[in-house]
């Protein structure tokens, strides 16, 4: 195991614990999700996560080494409150592919690509396959995932019949133009996938492991399950 994933794991195990504070109390409840941001080296995932928790955007970014998270917390409706975990591959994107550890608990995915180079639309389909393989839910199914065609703000070399007819295919219902730089449909997109967790009763699983504290660590583990 390189060193990089053993920072991961440990920081996973650490953010399980924290799902298993998720409260249900008096009819108010706080969800913990793990979306993941994945995609090509340069597409703008540092770029769209940073826009979305702080609210910036800047043209110079270090590259992290490793995969990172960035946290924010929604309060939904005034009975829900969500802390949304962003987890953004940094380093790793030129492998086209992540550790199963990276992908483990997920239970949504935007997958980026730059609308000004058609290549990293090209290498959309190998980061699904590689996600779609890599996570299920505990039913089996797919986890929700969301396309991003972001840098919309400047010139597009893919167009819109195409990235519709990826989706189609890939069987990927719903895809945004984005820009972290003018924060176009940043907020949507995420809002996009929230929806589908909440409304897909993802995280029931974490809810039945808190009402039943006797339930065993190899059960909940397999809630979101990496095969
Ligand atoms: N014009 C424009 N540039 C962007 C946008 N998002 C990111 N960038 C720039 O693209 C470069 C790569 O972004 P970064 O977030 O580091 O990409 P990552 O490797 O996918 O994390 C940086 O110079 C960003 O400033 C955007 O929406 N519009
Ligand atoms: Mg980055």
């Amino acid at each position: 195991m390189r060193r990089a994933d053993r920072t991961v794991s440990m920081t996973l195990r650490g953010s399980r614990r924290d799902s298993d504070a998720v409260l249900l109390n008096f009819g108010h409840k706080e969800h913990l999700f793990k979306f993941l941001v994945i995609g090509d080296y340069g597409v703008g995932k540092t770029a769209l996560v940073r826009r979305y928790t702080e609210g910036k955007f800047s043209s110079n970014y270090k590259i992290t080494i490793g995969a990172d998270f960035a946290i924010k917390t929604l309060d939904w409706d005034p009975h829900t409150k969500i802390n949304l975990q962003l987890w953004d591959i940094a380093g790793h994107e030129r492998f086209g592919y992540m550790t199963r550890v990276y992908y483990k608990y997920a239970v949504a995915a935007a997958l980026v690509f730059d609308i000004s180079r058609a290549a990293t639309f090209q290498s959309m389909k190998k980061w699904l396959n590689d996600l779609r393989e890599k996570v299920t839910l505990p039913d089996g199914s797919s986890i929700p995932v969301v396309l991003l065609a972001n840098k919309c703000d400047i010139s597009v070399a893919v167009t819109d019949e195409q990235i519709s007819k990826f989706c189609r295919e890939n069987k990927i219902h719903a895809w945004y133009a984005t820009s972290a730089k003018n924060n176009t449909n940043v907020d949507a997109a995420i809002r996009y996938l929230v929806e589908k967790v909440l409304s897909a009763k993802i995280d029931n699983d974490i809810h039945d492991s808190i009402r039943l504290q006797h339930k065993s660590l190899s059960s909940r583990e397999k809630s979101i399950c990496c095969k």
